[in-house]
């Protein structure tokens, strides 16, 4: 199977964009769902997925990346009552498996989900982009959940739910004992629990890495670094076991070189899914989300696409967060055009890559790693 293109869509009646809008994307063949009406820990019924296979049906997309299924809390923080959210979360990929699901995208950051300090930063071109520096959000969590509630105009964001944000200062309490090596060991039970159900299902667990990749309100955050993403593809050994990685959230520190991380986890076949996005640093933790192409961020996309070029990569991958651009207003990074500009860039190194090769190797483009 080749690399497919998907694109995130946040549901009918849930995301100002069309399917019909996105079916004009070149190259785009997946769409990255969720039931985002869902709380974590409640089973997502048959029913319930079938309205969604019935939307995506007509443009031909398929469904086969679910991002994300979230946990619930007592998972992350190890309760007794973690079993049945994770019988639930069980009973959640049986049905998924029903509708050919193959990857669910999911994450382990205790109490938010990914962080930014503006979500529409002021860009020198006009545009509006995601931004994040560090020292704005020292040690209130409440007044950032304010303004992330603030400005979402009604829209769900996940990990941002009002009636948990309602929660936060009984949420921190909950956490409040949970040190990195107890969340370490409550990520390893889910995943024991899961890997079973995974092969019963063939469906792929893709860890998403925490977004920034550092501690925030001193909360434990495992997911940031190569180190531990060694740690996690260990934790427990299954092909069914592995990553999503996000180029911009891993990227966002710059100690991590994210071409090698992907020859080396895609390599060995643990990255699921990958996230392709740029960002620019200003300045030790701080960073603005900048357009895709290479030469407007920090990052290089070129070196990013043929690393998964050379490993063989045939996962999803998705373009990420897109500034807002020609006046659109919706889902802070979460547009239509700047997005779709990001998947036909990916798509075009991608064609350059894999033709490249195919001039230099011969028919089957095979790469010279
Ligand atoms: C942000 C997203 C994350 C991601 C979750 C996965 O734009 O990449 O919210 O979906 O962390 O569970």
């Amino acid at each position: 199977m080749p690399m497919q293109m998907g694109f995130r869509w946040y549901g009918e009646g849930n995301d100002s964009i069309k399917l019909s809008d996105i079916k004009q994307i070149p190259g785009v063949t997946s769409i990255v769902w969720a039931l985002h009406h869902k709380q974590p820990g409640e089973v997502w019924e048959k029913e319930e997925i079938a309205q969604v296979q019935k939307q995506l049906e007509p443009y031909g997309f398929n469904m086969d990346v679910v991002e994300s299924v979230n946990v619930h809390d007592d998972i992350k923080v190890g309760l007794p009552t973690r079993d049945q959210y994770i019988e639930n979360y069980i009973q959640t990929m049986r049905n998924l498996k029903e509708f050919g699901v193959k990857v669910i995208c999911y994450n382990f950051m205790p109490v938010f989900d990914w962080t930014r300090t503006d979500l529409f930063h002021p860009l020198p071109d006009g545009s509006t982009a995601l931004f994040y520096e560090k020292d704005l959000i020292q040690d209130d969590p409440r007044a950032m959940a304010d303004y992330i509630l603030k400005n979402l105009n009604g829209m769900t964001f996940p990990g941002w739910e009002p009636e948990r944000m309602a929660r936060l200062d009984e949420l921190f309490e909950m956490y409040r004992p949970v040190t990195k090596e107890k969340l370490w060991e409550n990520l390893k039970y889910f995943l024991e629990k899961l890997m079973p159900v995974c092969h019963e299902c063939d469906i792929k667990m893709a860890i998403h890495m925490d977004d920034p990749p550092w501690d925030i309100f001193g909360l434990p955050r495992i997911y940031t670094c190569r180190e531990n993403m060694r740690r996690i593809v260990e934790l427990v050994d299954s092909p069914y076991n592995g990553l999503t990685l996000c180029s911009g959230s891993l990227g966002s520190s710059p100690c991590n070189d994210i071409p090698a991380l992907v020859r080396e986890f895609g390599g060995e076949g643990h990255i699921h899914f990958a996230h392709v996005r740029n960002i620019k640093f200003t300045g030790p933790g701080r960073f603005e989300e900048a357009a895709h192409l290479s030469g407007d961020g920090s990052l290089d996309l070129y070196e990013i696409m043929k690393a998964y070029y050379d490993v063989g990569f045939e996962g999803y991958i998705r373009p990420d967060h897109g500034r807002m651009i020609w006046d659109e207003k919706g889902r802070a990074g979460y547009g239509l055009y700047d997005r779709a500009l990001g998947a036909s860039y990916l798509n075009g190194l991608w064609e350059a890559i894999q033709k490249n090769n195919i001039q230099r190797n011969g028919q089957n483009g095979a790469a010279a790693v």
